[in-house]
């Protein structure tokens, strides 16, 4: 038995734009372990929808009474959840190893990508997010959205030489978490379906090894995330 789970999911002004690179960590993570989920699209500015968790950020859980944020600590609470179903870490080691793939994703191809990806967004977003959307980005990256989109090649460049690591461990194995997907892959995936839904640019060459990566994880769970609605040019 499990409690009806429910995703407030980042989406554009299209409802079925579901862009976010935590939540899409989230939504794998559940599909994985086999868990229906009914997903709530949510806009960046819809912040008292979520004020229960005391934070304005998605992926949000709710399961029953419990509401959850964070993507890291929501797989978490899956696995200790549901122990029976398939493990997301296989064991506490694996769990420990994921974390580390979790933060380097987080912390360096997270803001990686976004170098590339960021000029798509605003188009896509709900006119009610795009002030909210600029000047929070602008004022992250310290310069404006037509400086980021124009240094969109090198941007390309460093990110290319960024998934080194990725690379070079997916010409050896089939998934980041060995020989089938685990949460290590969802961690890391999220930012490859955000770029796919929201951007017209390929971040990976077709003969890389990440390139056939990504199209394994977009096979997993039924093509969960083949599935999804990309934007137009996409
Ligand atoms: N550490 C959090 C980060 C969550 C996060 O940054 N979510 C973004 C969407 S990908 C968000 O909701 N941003 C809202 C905002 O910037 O106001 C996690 O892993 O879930």
């Amino acid at each position: 038995m499990s409690a009806n789970l429910s995703l407030y999911d980042l989406a554009g002004a299209d409802d079925d734009i579901r862009f976010s690179p935590n939540c899409w960590r989230t939504r794998m993570a559940l599909a994985h372990k086999g868990l229906p989920v009914e997903t709530i699209a949510w806009r960046f500015t819809e912040k008292d929808a979520i004020a229960r968790t005391g934070q304005g950020k998605v992926p949000v859980l709710v399961a029953g009474d419990t509401w959850l944020h964070k993507s890291w600590d929501i797989a978490v609470y899956l696995e200790e959840t549901y122990p029976d179903r398939p493990s997301l870490f296989g064991g506490r080691e694996g769990r420990a190893t994921a974390r580390f793939v979790n933060q380097w994703a987080s912390e360096v191809l997270h803001p990686a990508v976004a170098r590339v990806v960021v000029p798509d967004i605003p188009v896509a977003l709900h006119e009610k997010d795009r002030e909210y959307f600029r000047t929070t980005r602008e004022a992250a990256f310290g310069r404006s959205f037509a400086a980021i989109a124009a240094e969109r090649d090198e941007a390309l460049a460093v990110l290319r030489r960024t998934l080194a690591p990725l690379r070079s461990t997916l010409a050896g194995q089939p998934f980041v978490a060995g020989g089938a997907p685990a949460y290590a892959d969802h961690a890391v995936f999220g930012a490859f379906q955000w770029a796919r839904v929201i951007s017209p640019v390929a971040l990976t060459a077709p003969d890389d090894p990440v390139s056939a990566w990504v199209g394994r994880m977009l096979d997993a769970y039924d093509g969960l995330a083949r599935a999804a609605k990309r934007m137009a040019g996409a």
